[in-house]
């Protein structure tokens, strides 16, 4: 097996994101605050792409898919490794498809596709650290699917372990992103169960829990805007920041991770 880079958990040569559908509004949530404004929603996933495009990196953009109103967050539907992509197994049904949808664009791009084709997995539930995979079990995501995607990246090198997403929390990621791969952004309540031992963990300040779902992606930081306590404590550790809107996207519990698969194939 090739020696891995130690930056690959944030060093990127590609991004996928995929146009958001106008049956967006049909999209899933946790709680109604109203339907996400269409044009505002494209002016910030237009300025999310540009922001990515900056780092140098190549951004594939694919078109809107309507029978999937929550197909806009592809994080869920694949995990990027440098060896090859999986793709995932959503557990919420109204999001299945998306995933068969993805792959040949992983095909494309990858020579190793594989896929998890039992139990339940989605994407935002996967922490790609600097030394292991994190993975939360949660309401989308069960051990059988884990247990799935451990076989499935065994041989390429890569360990996973089994942590717990926050009850009320829909993904892991919801609550934490990962600044370098030592680093850890993460709110208290998810911090508090102790999953990141070891990790230099800098708090998601009290009240801006959904400032938690940040990604680095080369050299910046892509945050939601509007919480400024957090951004400044990441701006204090030294990182770049680049504030990106989301209003409309939180009204379907989605933030910076959930727009795009992040990779560097081989
Ligand atoms: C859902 O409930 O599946 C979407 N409305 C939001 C998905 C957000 N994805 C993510 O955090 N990775």
């Amino acid at each position: 097996m090739p020696a891995r880079d130690p930056a690959f958990p944030y060093r990127f040569t590609h991004a996928i994101t995929r146009a958001p559908a106008t049956s967006i509004i049909r999209g899933l949530r946790a709680v109604d605050t109203g339907n996400p404004d269409l044009a505002t929603l494209r002016a910030h996933h237009d300025a999310y792409i540009a922001t990515l495009r900056e780092t140098g990196a190549t951004v594939v953009e694919l078109g809107p898919l309507e029978d999937f109103p929550d197909s806009v967050f592809v994080e869920d539907t694949a995990l990027c490794l440098p060896e090859g992509a999986v793709v995932m197994r959503p557990g919420a049904p109204s999001r299945l498809g998306e995933a068969a949808e993805m792959a040949p664009h992983l095909k494309a791009l990858y020579t190793e596709v594989r896929t998890v084709d039992e139990g339940h997995i989605e994407g935002g539930d996967i922490l790609v650290t600097g030394r292991e995979i994190l993975v939360g079990r949660s309401a989308r995501t069960d051990a059988t699917g884990i247990a799935s995607l451990a076989r499935l990246v065994a041989d390429w090198g890569h360990r996973l372990r089994e942590v717990h997403t926050p009850p009320g929390v829909l993904h892991f990621k919801t609550d934490c992103s990962l600044l370098d791969a030592e680093t850890i952004l993460s709110t208290d309540r998810l911090a508090g169960s102790g999953c990141f031992a070891g990790y230099r963990v800098i708090p998601v300040a009290e009240g801006e829990e959904a400032a938690a779902n940040t990604i680095r992606f080369n050299d910046l930081v892509l945050m939601p805007e509007g919480f400024p306590h957090t951004r400044d404590a990441i701006l204090t550790a030294g990182y770049t920041v680049r504030e990106i809107g989301n209003s409309e996207c939180a009204k379907l519990d989605g933030g910076m991770s959930c727009l795009s698969l992040r990779f560097s194939p081989r």
